[in-house]
């Protein structure tokens, strides 16, 4: 250790006066009653929306009204981007830069990488989870993918052709498992599926639900181990009964993999559907729901009931609830009063965020009712979260206006409010899809910058994260202590600090040096987070 290093760390011990009293850690995951520390938690305050300047690429900005860091992680269309690789290349940003949906993780298993689409020539990046730096162009067979939920740098992909199922190592390109599928799927789910939270776990489809099957992507004792390839028999029955195949719109198999999930989308028609998943034979097959369970528009009646139809949810995401044993759950938006006109259950008043479990179809509150705007989508891909969904809302003027919320799961109507997004939605590229990181703490949306926002651009539609996190969480723990100023010591005195990745973060301010200046930052966040 330099003079230099060991001369901040004393300085810096003995200014700060340390008590002796020691900090508890909050380990992964995160307890489902933790709240985030410093972010606002009225649930009731209706907030002016103020008029922003879009972020500097790279460089934080703090939301005026929730105090929290937004950074912009993509450059402006047509602009340079290089990525170290190896192998390493250089392109540029496209006007479609930003993650893919609200219910795809863009953060790997570790939070080390983000999944970046880019219609620039230099084509779908990942980025570095916390640093935003460019790391490495996309894989040369990606179709429809997700990341592995526990093993980073791995993309469960279902290629273009729709035959080949497989697991890619995208640091090296490199295939690592494959499966010859029995139909030509439609992608992963058709675009909105996701893989069991264990990562073992995929359902897929043709686009119209008339073949489906459950892969067994890592079958466990007593079952013999991959390369032993366990597929599914291939299902009819997902195909929209007496339809025209064309009402399909997304399949996935649930948190736990003990479900699958249809969704079919088409006026008179939208409405959701369980399915079981037998753990011995991978069978599909639907689920029968209590007989005076509630539904919506059509297929009400017994009978239905008895054919896994449930009550419906859009833009809905699924996840487990560690407040009912870890049932599965769908946690989505309230329809309209054309399709479900439900605003009460068994005495709970609904709002605009709503849970279905899976295994009985019983609807449990979100969000609290009353001058609440219209949610968008929600995602629950917080995997190291359990207990919240996120949600982004329309811009009303109402509660919750153009933000991004989290949800506690627990029926409270408990939120946290995170930042205003600042988009018009007026095209799909441009809706917000907020998706947490798998802790929580942060919150990836897209944005055109044109509601409330100056230097925005109704074609260039760019990529932000917001950050709980206090300034100088340089380890990402979500709190500052003496691992980051290890860290900071580490980097102290650096010069040539650039966009997006500023040293590894020391460079607290973005000047360009790791100085003072930073030091003093991190002296006014000790201990902040915790
Ligand atoms: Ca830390
Ligand atoms: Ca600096």
């Amino acid at each position: 250790m330099s003079l230099n290093r060991i001369a901040i760390c004393l300085v810096i011990l003995v200014s700060l006066n340390i008590s002796s009293k020691m900090y508890a850690d909050q380990t992964l995951p995160l307890d489902p009653n933790y709240t985030i520390p410093g972010v606002v938690t009225d649930q009731f305050t209706v907030f002016t929306i103020p008029t922003v300047a879009k972020p500097a690429y790279g460089i934080p900005m703090i939301d005026p009204v929730f105090g929290t860091s937004v950074t912009r992680i993509v450059g402006n269309s047509g602009t340079t981007v290089s990525w170290a690789g190896p192998p390493s290349g250089s392109g540029t940003w496209g006007l479609n830069a930003h993650h893919h949906y609200s219910k795809d993780q863009p953060w790997n298993a570790d939070g080390t990488l983000i999944a970046m689409e880019n219609d620039g020539n230099a084509g779908n990046l990942y980025l570095d989870g916390h640093t935003y730096k460019p790391r490495y162009k996309v894989y040369s067979t990606k179709g429809d993918d997700r990341w592995h939920p526990t093993l980073p740098n791995v993309r469960i992909n279902v290629r273009s052709s729709g035959t080949v199922l497989e697991w890619v190592d995208v640091t090296t390109g490199t295939q690592l498992r494959t499966w010859t599928l029995p139909f030509s799927a439609d992608g992963l789910g058709s675009g909105e599926g996701n893989p069991s939270f264990d990562g073992r776990f995929v359902v897929l489809s043709t686009s119209t639900g008339s073949s489906s099957c459950v892969v067994d992507m890592d079958p466990q004792p007593p079952l013999a181990p991959y390369p032993y390839k366990r597929i599914g028999p291939v299902y009819a029955g997902a195909y929209y009964p007496g339809g025209d195949g064309s009402e399909f719109d997304w399949i996935s198999v649930s948190a736990s993999g003990k479900y699958c999930v249809v969704a079919y989308d088409k006026p008179n028609v939208n409405h959701l559907r369980v399915f079981d998943v037998n753990s011995s034979t991978l069978a599909i097959s639907p689920r029968p729901m209590p007989v005076d369970s509630l539904e919506c528009y059509c297929h009400s009646g017994d009978a239905n009931a008895t054919q896994g139809w449930i009550y419906h949810l859009a833009h809905a995401d699924m996840t487990l609830d560690p407040f009912d044993s870890n049932e599965d759950i769908l946690v989505g938006q309230a329809r309209s009063s054309t399709y479900c006109p439900l605003t009460n259950k068994e005495g709970v008043a609904l709002g605009q965020v709503i849970t279905v479990r899976l295994k009985d179809n019983k609807v449990i509150r979100g969000t609290t009712p009353g001058n609440e705007s219209t949610v968008h989508h929600v995602s629950t891909r917080s995997y190291d979260r359990p207990g919240w969904a996120y949600a982004s809302y329309y811009t009303s003027g109402k509660r919750y206006s153009g933000e991004v919320v989290g949800v506690k799961l627990d029926g409270s109507g408990y939120t946290e409010r995170y930042v205003h997004h600042h988009s018009t939605e007026s095209t799909y590229e441009v809706e917000v899809h907020a998706v947490p990181s798998p802790d929580g703490r942060r919150v990836i949306f897209a944005s055109d910058w044109m509601k409330y926002g100056t230097g925005g651009s109704s074609t260039n539609f760019q990529g932000y994260v917001v950050d709980t996190t206090p300034v100088g969480d340089l380890t990402h723990s979500g709190w500052v202590d003496m691992r980051d100023l290890a860290k900071f010591a580490n980097d102290w005195l650096s010069t040539g600090c650039i966009t997006p990745d500023w040293c590894g973060g020391t460079d607290l301010n973005s000047s360009g040096t790791v100085d003072n200046v930073d030091l003093a930052i991190m002296a006014q966040n000790w201990l902040a987070g915790n």
